[in-house]
């Protein structure tokens, strides 16, 4: 199956949703104001937020596009276009050519798929002949560890661990130590899911932040936030409170197979300008996407 298509299929439901509700705006005739504000609400609803819908509908009032044009094939192709604006100088390699140590640190709030990520990226950068450790620094749960170790071994991976309840931030010292010491070319970190409105577990994925740096004064390279899609919203919420603490380099977006609403990841590419790493549409391990903006526009919005 080609990526395209791949992805198209992993979008189903956002591009249905989208290309449904867009084919209904466009069943009658009417009024360009009257279209233009359908298609605004649609967006809006279709979680691009307030701005980027905003921010279209004027475009599309300002160049007077005719009524022949708004026809909903080459709306499609306009539409498609805009989204790609925004999402291409986003673009960000999920493998990197840095010939130092990578150390990626995952982070995210409960549930949103940071350690089945971890997982497909184990797959990745194997097939891409890279040397990775994994640190298994959710130690909350013998149940964490467990399902991290279960995607390790599955591709050959090294993984850090330690006892349950033990220090999340000398797992992660550990793990890059392990990394230095044998040749590694990344070391990502798992985390645990932490309500971002829980002071002492913010207070504590910072300490991870300010302990590796002891062993490497560069790290964390990278600080990766996965976000589920069908969250909506509270993704930006959840952006601005993990900001807080350290400078995030990257998104991740998951589960947007399963969702009807792919618009957040434009609304949080809009709002926050963070490199957008990978998607993840399914719980598979080839299920994670490198982020590709035209892509990504057009599989949200073609004719299924
Ligand atoms: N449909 C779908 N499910 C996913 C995707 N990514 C992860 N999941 C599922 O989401 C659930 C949670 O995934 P985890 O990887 O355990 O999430 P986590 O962020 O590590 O969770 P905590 O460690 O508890 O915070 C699992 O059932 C995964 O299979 C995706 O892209 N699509
Ligand atoms: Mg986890």
């Amino acid at each position: 199956m080609s990526f395209f298509n791949n992805l198209k299929e992993g979008l189903f439901k956002s591009s249905k949703n989208l290309s449904e509700g867009i084919s209904n705006i466009f069943t009658k005739t009417k009024p360009n104001d009257v279209l233009l504000n359908e298609i605004e609400d649609f967006m809006i609803q279709a979680d691009f937020g307030v701005h980027v819908s905003q921010k279209f509908k004027s475009l599309l009032a300002s160049k007077k596009f005719s009524e022949e044009e708004l026809k909903k094939d080459n709306f499609y192709k306009i539409f498609s276009e805009e989204i790609s604006k925004i999402l291409k100088p986003l673009e960000k390699n999920i493998i990197s050519n840095e010939a130092t140590l990578q150390t990626i640190i995952i982070c995210g709030v409960n549930g949103t798929g940071k350690t089945t990520t971890i997982g497909k990226l184990c797959k990745l950068f194997k097939e891409n002949n890279k040397k990775v450790v994994i640190g298994a620094a959710d130690t909350f749960r013998a149940a964490a560890i467990d399902q991290l170790k279960i995607w390790c071994d599955r591709n050959s991976t090294d993984m850090i661990q330690s006892e349950v309840g033990s220090d999340p931030a000398s797992v992660a010292f550990k793990t890059i130590e392990y990394a230095k010491n044998n040749g590694k070319d990344i070391c990502v970190i798992d985390t645990a899911g932490r309500l971002h409105n829980k002071k002492n577990l913010m207070e504590e994925f910072a300490k991870i932040i300010r302990v590796i740096k002891k062993i490497d004064p560069n790290a964390p390279q990278e600080t990766w936030v996965v976000l589920d899609a069908t969250t909506g919203q509270n993704a930006i919420t959840q952006i601005e409170e993990f900001q807080k603490i350290t400078s995030i380099t990257g998104i991740i977006m998951t589960k947007l197979d399963g969702t009807a609403k792919g618009g957040i990841l434009v609304a949080v590419a809009d709002r926050f300008k963070i490199p957008i790493v990978a998607i993840g549409i399914g719980e598979k391990e080839h299920d994670l996407n490198q982020f590709v903006a035209e892509e990504y526009s057009q599989a949200l919005i073609k004719d299924l």
